[in-house]
């Protein structure tokens, strides 16, 4: 593993390097274990770079072979696996250089580089990867055209994929073949891809609107093919959006697709080489929920979309990954969108951020959209970068109209086409194209913190006038103690006693917009007139930024909004509030062992919410979950018994299941059909209604048989698993749980993806003896510490997903959670610092708890040759 050297990126450190690489040509000889790989690279020194500037290629454990300049073997250079100096470079500003390297892609456990997963080679270069296969420039500025010949045995690697279009491929001599690729689009190293190996396909065409053909091919390994329909039917319609919304086209003859077992993340944009986990590939009605075909539609389009957001476009420098994940996001969000319900995404959209980005904005790792400095980049692929780089788009959008907002991204995308670059280049577009300056809007990318918005209002009859003021305040965060004012567009309405959105036309303000209050202010406020009647407020529609919104309100208009708001989103959000109020009033009572309070308003709300027809069930389903613990915990902010919270919430569930017992039993019945499984969002919203129904029924008496028989009767994946999870959760011990847990792995032992479903089920059950079945599922005969979907299922899971469970005040899961990030950290240090971020938010725990992960963590800060992925992570909760 290359050593911790401790060094910090700086963005204000960036300079362009002096030598280009102009073209890329790579042959790899595929072996096993020893792979051998000759680059032969076109080199321009730049006219501003001094003749004498030596070329400084990075490398990560690499064994030098060969080195020649101009086809004569160099002399004046210094090599390390991790660098390769050459100085003394030819007075010509065009020369080339040869390098030969050897690499073992059988003992990369990374997964970074050339590895081998389930004897297929595939490879996973950014952000920094390219240079574990050859020394190189491996930065994202530096464009190259490849052209990339595989030569491998044909029977153990008969399909041979790189970037581009296949120009020729034949047998040679032993039993090896060969195929060349090209790839005409200039690119960074880091988009660079081979897979080999021995793969099942799929096949299918796309004519774009211009009319040109390309083949889609979607690999996985054998026995896998009828698993890859629903991932080929969601590209098809991910490169028709991308078409008729952004009038993006494909580029070239071949969109290739591979899906592999071991893979540090969710997929990779690699051009025309796109490299999947199977997760967000493989799919049939009897292996996957609801929510892995949704997850699939997703990454796949996510990915299809960097192909002009990342790949034609791409970033300067690593501090700009936000310019192509942010937007990314923002473009499979509405893609979503467009596929499913708009409200019921927006309000996962919200609840995703809100459940990671948050903590993360609050916590000791908090840090801006665009990081200013990093010592390990890999850290940096946050929910902050992607999912409030991508909430700042949605605000653009909002600031400057659907008109110009497109508008804008016309210009950027032929302005920068076949470029790499910045933050400042993609706002710099908006600006032009509205001739609007969009200064105080940039903070977003450089300030960290949730900022909390205040929101106050006060309505004089007499004068019909309703003055609103809202005021903004963002904490410290590490490294920015002082905070500027934000611009925040706060999308709201004023709704009348008849429930209905008062018109609010003529207000003669230059920070409001029809439906849109621009905060730009630390605190600043609006006279509404020709206001007839004292209103509610509805502020933060579809939560037109992320903030915090502090809105002193009654329960009464709570209630209001909850039956009346017109905005879906709005309507939810007053009824989260409502709940998660009083688990919060309910765990203060629990403390001091006064007797609860759970206002029968409540579970009458929840009781009207499910019977009215006019609301899809996606959205039934939504209202009648209640917010997670982890909300609740964050709600609270500091202090936190993650017992009494545990407590607290299933107190409300059990009232507002006792409340609705006959209604709930009866709705749960009616939705009972015995119609095909299919995987569209209405489908799946009346599974989830189902299922959340079934949750409350598992406090009734006759509840084990009747959660049993879901799992038992299930035609779907999505049925079976929300019956075993409520059996094993609020069963453990019950006879059916044990024995619904014996048959699903009995009858998914062959599926791993499926298995992961069960050790996760198992990972995130409430209770204090989590921790021992935790330890006796890592001695499973399927669990592997190799493998990152296992670990995430089960170590990720119990770390992230189980507050309850994983926080036991004795503080043993700690110890064991730390000892095998250590252990993880040998082999794979991205996994184990991305499973290390569970305990970001440790600074908010009560005191005993947070005085044993202290020791954890200390224990980890102490442990020699940490990778610098665990090292930085370590350190920045520490600080
Ligand atoms: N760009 C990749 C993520 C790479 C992560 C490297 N540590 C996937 C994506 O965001 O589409
Ligand atoms: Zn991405």
């Amino acid at each position: 593993m290359r050593s911790d050297t401790g060094h910090i990126f700086r963005l204000e450190n960036y300079r362009p390097s002096d030598y280009l690489i102009r073209k890329t040509e790579l042959n790899f000889t595929l072996e096993p274990s020893e792979t051998v790989v000759e680059a032969k690279l076109a080199i321009e020194r730049r006219s501003t770079a001094d003749m004498h500037a030596p070329l400084i290629l990075d490398g990560d454990e690499l064994t030098l072979k060969k080195l020649k300049i101009n086809g004569q073997p160099a002399t004046d250079f210094e090599v390390t696996p991790d660098l390769l100096t050459i100085r003394n470079l030819p007075q010509d500003d065009n020369f080339t250089l040869e390098i030969v390297t050897a690499i073992n892609p059988t003992t990369n456990r990374q997964l970074m580089g050339l590895y081998r997963s389930s004897n297929i080679y595939t490879t996973q270069c950014e952000a920094e990867g390219f240079r574990r296969i050859t020394y190189f420039l491996d930065r994202p500025d530096i464009l190259s055209v490849y052209t990339v010949r595989l030569e491998a045995c044909k029977q153990a690697a008969p399909v041979l994929l790189s970037n581009g279009n296949l120009v020729s491929s034949g047998d040679l001599e032993n039993g090896r073949h060969f195929a060349l690729w090209h790839d005409p689009h200039p690119k960074p190293s880091y988009l660079f891809a081979l897979v080999a190996g021995s793969l099942g396909v799929i096949s299918d065409q796309f004519t774009t609107c211009s009319g040109k053909q390309v083949a889609l091919n979607i690999y996985v390994e054998h026995g896998n093919e009828n698993r890859a329909a629903y991932a080929m039917d969601a590209l098809k319609r991910a490169m028709h959006w991308d078409e008729d919304v952004y009038g993006r086209e494909y580029d070239l003859d071949v969109f290739n697709i591979v899906a592999v077992s071991d893979f540090n993340m969710g997929a990779m944009e690699n051009k025309g080489l796109n490299i999947f986990n199977d997760k967000y590939v493989l799919a049939d009605p009897q292996t996957a929920t609801d929510s892995d075909y949704a997850g699939i539609e997703a990454v796949i389009a996510h990915e299809y979309f960097h192909n002009w957001t990342g790949n034609r476009i791409t970033c300067r420098d690593w501090f700009q990954l936000c310019l192509k994940e942010g937007l990314t996001v923002y473009r499979d969000h509405e893609f979503s969108s467009d596929m499913r319900s708009r409200a019921v995404q927006r309000i996962d959209e919200v609840k995703t951020l809100k459940a990671q980005q948050f903590p993360e904005d609050a916590g000791p790792l908090a840090h801006p959209v665009r990081p200013r400095e990093y010592r390990e980049i890999n850290n940096f692929y946050t929910a902050t970068v992607y999912e409030k780089g991508s909430e700042l788009i949605r605000m653009l959008r909002i600031i400057l109209g659907d008109d110009l907002f497109y508008k804008g991204l016309d210009l950027y995308f032929t302005r920068h086409d076949g470029l790499a670059a910045t933050i400042e280049d993609f706002i710099k577009v908006f600006e032009d194209v509205s001739g609007r300056s969009l200064a105080q809007f940039s903070r977003w990318y450089d300030q960290a913190g949730t900022p909390l918005v205040t929101a106050y209002s006060d309505y004089n009859a007499a004068t019909k006038t309703l003055r609103l003021t809202l005021e903004q305040k963002t904490e410290p965060t590490p490294g920015q103690s002082h905070k500027q004012p934000m611009h925040i567009p706060i999308k709201f309405a004023l709704i009348g006693a008849d429930g209905k959105d008062m018109a609010l036309t003529g207000q003669n303000n230059a920070d409001l917009q029809e439906d849109v209050l621009h905060l730009h202010e630390a605190s600043q406020s609006w006279t509404l007139h020709n206001i007839t009647e004292k209103p509610v407020l509805s502020l933060l529609r579809g939560f037109s930024a992320p903030v915090l919104l502090n809105q002193p309100s009654d329960d009464e208009e709570q209630f209001f909004l909850a039956r009346h708001d017109s905005d879906a989103f709005g309507r939810w959000q007053a009824i989260t509030r409502l709940l998660s109020r009083t688990i919060i009033e309910n765990a203060g009572l629990m403390h001091r062992q006064q007797p609860l309070s759970i206002p029968p308003v409540l579970a009458q709300l929840l009781a009207e919410l499910v019977q009215d027809e006019t609301l899809d069930h996606a959205f039934q389903a939504l209202c009648l979950s209640l917010p997670d613990e982890a909300d609740i915990a964050r709600e609270i902010g500091s202090n936190i018994d993650p017992d009494l919270i545990h407590a607290s919430r299933k107190a409300l569930s059990a009232a507002i299941a006792d409340a609705n017992a006959a209604l709930f039993a009866r709705i749960y019945d009616a939705l009972q059909d015995d119609q095909p499984f299919t995987p569209d969002a209405a489908g799946a919203g009346k599974r989830a209604l189902k299922s959340a129904l079934l949750g409350y029924l598992a406090f009734s008496d006759a509840a084990p048989d009747r959660v049993y028989n879901q799992f038992a009767t299930a035609n779907n994946m999505t049925d079976k698993l929300a019956a075993l999870t409520i059996l094993v959760h609020h069963f453990a011990a019950h006879e059916k749980a044990v024995a619904a847990l014996a048959q699903f792995e009995h009858d998914y032992r062959s599926v791993p993806l499926v298995m992961d479903k069960w050790f996760a089920v198992q990972a995130r059950r409430p209770a204090a003896d989590t921790l021992e079945t935790v330890q006796q599922l890592m001695q499973h005969p399927l669990f592997s510490l190799d493998n990152p979907n296992r670990c995430r299922a089960l170590l990720g899971n119990f770390s992230s997903g189980n507050p309850a469970g994983f926080n036991r005040a004795d503080g043993k899961s700690y110890a064991f959670f730390s000892a095998l990030i250590v252990q993880i950290d040998k082999h794979n240090p991205q996994l184990a610092a991305r499973l290390l971020t569970s305990l970001r938010s440790w600074k908010t725990l009560e005191p005993i708890r947070r005085a044993h992960i202290k020791s954890a963590l200390d224990m980890i800060s102490r442990t020699e040759n940490l990778s610098t992925d665990v090292r930085d992570i370590t350190e920045r909760m520490l600080a």
